[in-house]
């Protein structure tokens, strides 16, 4: 631990842009054999692949998808906290593999107004430790504000995939269901996990009539935001994906080395990412990839990423712009308009066009009623008038 303290003082962040190293970023749209990318067949058939592939050899590590069988079942042990507008159900997920099970909680409110089956918005949620009203309040997660726009909701506690602690991290699925992964150097950890709950999240809202899977959204916000997309990266049946203030090994790209960088968050939170990240501490620009490329993971399918002005820590600007370079794959490869016109420095509006769009709000690290509203208009305006 002391080792690891000392690593840190050693390191300390940089938050001045003009130490910021000249950008040298992946191509999308070059295939490993250097052939250019034009088509969409070609992006689907060989460069898309590739560029998962090598995400999860260096940064989150495999997805395991295989499992025996999945089931659900509703539960009745909390009130449903909003009875006049919504349905609540408590679903257990249970998943069988190779003779062990794994339950994990799904909470889900659906709108009592109107007819289903509704949209949904889902969140990979770590702040189960709050009470939900308070969660509410916050706007962390706005069931009220939900429901009466006329979406479902639904959120499970990350505790209840993967701990989200260093110590008891192996304590869920990677002990239960998939515990080879363990000794794999680009074997799942934490982030990989969740993303991998929010994917069974999807297979129960498959089975659920009065929710519409075709219009699901995937909401994380900062360390759940990178679980988010990399589920959206992997996981295709999201409509939209949304990752809040996500910031290193989320939205930011690595490359800018500003704010918390790969070494700072080994350090920090050494059970997220794969063991193979930790070889690119201090050496981002060794990275085959950079995060805009998860962007292009998610097209043709709607992606938005959200900042905080004040949390320099997950680096605005790099976030602005690796959805604004990560989205180019709309117009180039799927032959729709996206536009950011605009630097980061001028950015003030929130950007709500089909596929692509993005926010910066005043104030500090956190997911807010403001941020909830903006993904709201995107989300519309990308089911109503694409
Ligand atoms: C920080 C961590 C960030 C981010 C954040 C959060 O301590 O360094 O990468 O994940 O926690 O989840 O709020």
């Amino acid at each position: 631990l002391s080792l690891t303290m000392n690593l840190m003082a050693q390191i300390p962040a940089n938050y001045d842009e003009s130490k910021v190293p000249d950008l040298v970023l992946p191509d999308p749209f070059v295939s490993l054999k250097g052939n250019p990318i034009l088509t969409v067949e070609d992006w689907e058939n060989i460069r898309r692949p590739e560029i998962l592939r090598l995400f999860e050899q260096n940064i989150y590590g495999q997805v395991p998808k295989d499992f025996d069988t999945i089931s659900f079942s509703e539960v009745k042990e909390k009130d449903n906290a909003f009875p006049d507008i919504a349905i609540f159900k408590e679903i257990d997920i249970l998943v069988m593999r190779n003779g062990k099970s794994h339950k994990m909680r799904l909470n889900v409110y659906i709108p009592k107004k109107g007819k289903g089956p509704y949209p949904v918005f889902m969140l990979i949620n770590h702040r189960y430790q709050e009470p939900l009203s308070e969660l509410g309040e916050t706007g962390f997660w706005p069931i009220v504000d939900l429901i009466e726009k006329g979406y479902a909701t639904a959120s499970f506690d990350v505790d209840t995939v993967a701990p989200d602690d260093p110590e008891t991290f192996t304590e869920g699925i990677l002990k239960t269901l998939y515990p080879e992964q363990l000794s794999k150097k680009d074997g799942m950890r934490g982030l990989g996990a969740w993303a991998w709950g929010a994917m069974r999240a999807m297979d129960y809202f498959e089975n659920e009539p009065l929710i519409d899977a075709s219009r699901a959204i995937l909401v994380g916000h900062s360390r759940g935001g990178k679980a988010a997309l990399w589920a959206g990266a992997n996981d295709t049946r999201w409509a939209v994906t949304v990752s809040n203030e996500s910031g290193c090994g989320g939205a930011t790209l690595s490359r800018r080395k500003f704010g918390e960088t790969v070494h700072l968050i080994n350090n920090g939170f050494p059970f997220w990412f794969s063991e193979n990240f930790k070889a690119f501490n201090g050496k981002e620009e060794m990275l085959p990839i950079d995060q805009h490329m998860l962007v292009s993971l998610i097209a043709p399918r709607a992606v938005y990423f959200s900042s905080a002005r004040e949390d320099r820590w997950a680096d605005p600007k790099g976030e602005y712009l690796s959805i604004k370079l990560g989205s180019r794959i709309y117009p180039l490869i799927y032959g729709k308009e996206v536009n950011f016109p605009l630097d980061f420095e001028e950015q003030k509006e929130p950007i709500i066009q089909p596929y692509a769009g993005y926010h910066i709000r005043e104030g500090r690290h956190n997911l807010t009623l403001e941020d909830w509203s903006s993904f709201m208009d995107f989300v519309e305006m990308n089911f109503g008038k694409k």
